[in-house]
């Protein structure tokens, strides 16, 4: 069994679509961002980064990072559905976008909603939020036309889960869930075939509700 940490408005529902989709048997356990949890020893112990989510293995080990956990738990359990095998020349291409999303994109995502850590004074904060969501919108129209171009999914007529990870990060939006997907047509069109997948639409339903409620408390 594994034990997937996270829950809430975080980004553990990544992994936990793909436990779903493969109907790999998991608990979900809830380690709570607004009481600073993730950085509480006990769960430092488990994940030294501090981030979530994080998962446990059968065997014990604890993982991190939300596109390496979807990409094990796929690899490990033969979910060809989720990720062309390593003998598929289409691996490349997929893990070529895979790691351009993790390494390109979020990044800057993530800074919009902690800008307050990169802003050397509490009154730039706002400029390197509005900078950091600039950029996003930079990098995702990457994907946006590739899309646009050899849709409707990130490997053309197949489905994987960078479709998953994909509608995970849009559905966080900038100002309300979702709303980057306003500009970016062929996004949305994905998000919504990922919305219709029986597993997978009101698990993110359910976060854009949590997202939508935590907003109106967050400070960036
Ligand atoms: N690179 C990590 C980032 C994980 C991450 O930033 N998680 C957020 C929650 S969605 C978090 O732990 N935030 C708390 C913080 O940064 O202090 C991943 O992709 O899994």
């Amino acid at each position: 069994m594994y034990i997937l940490y996270g829950g809430g408005v975080t980004r553990s529902l990544g992994p936990q679509l793909v436990l779903e989709e493969g109907n790999l048997a998991y608990d979900l356990r809830k380690i709570d961002i607004t009481k600073q949890e993730h950085r509480a020893e006990a769960f430092l112990k488990l994940n030294p980064a501090g981030y979530v989510p994080a998962l446990a293995t059968p065997e014990g080990d604890v993982l991190h990072e939300a596109a390496a956990i979807m990409l094990y738990l796929a690899d490990r359990h033969g979910l060809t559905d989720l990720a062309p095998s390593v003998d598929e020349p289409l691996r490349g291409v997929f893990l070529s976008r895979l790691f351009y999303f993790t390494n390109d994109v979020q990044p800057s995502f993530k800074r919009t909603y902690y800008a307050r850590r990169y802003a050397l004074r509490d009154e730039d904060t706002s400029a390197v939020a509005a900078q950091s969501e600039a950029m996003v919108r930079e990098r995702w129209q990457v994907i946006e036309n590739q899309l646009a171009a050899n849709g409707p999914y990130q490997l053309g007529e197949r489905f994987s889960l960078l479709d998953l990870h994909l509608a995970t990060w849009a559905a966080y939006g900038f100002r309300k869930p979702a709303d980057l997907l306003d500009d970016m047509p062929a996004s949305k069109a994905l998000f919504e075939r990922v919305m219709a997948r029986p597993k997978c639409g009101e698990l993110i339903k359910a976060l854009m509700d949590e997202i939508a409620g935590f907003r109106k408390t967050m400070k960036r």
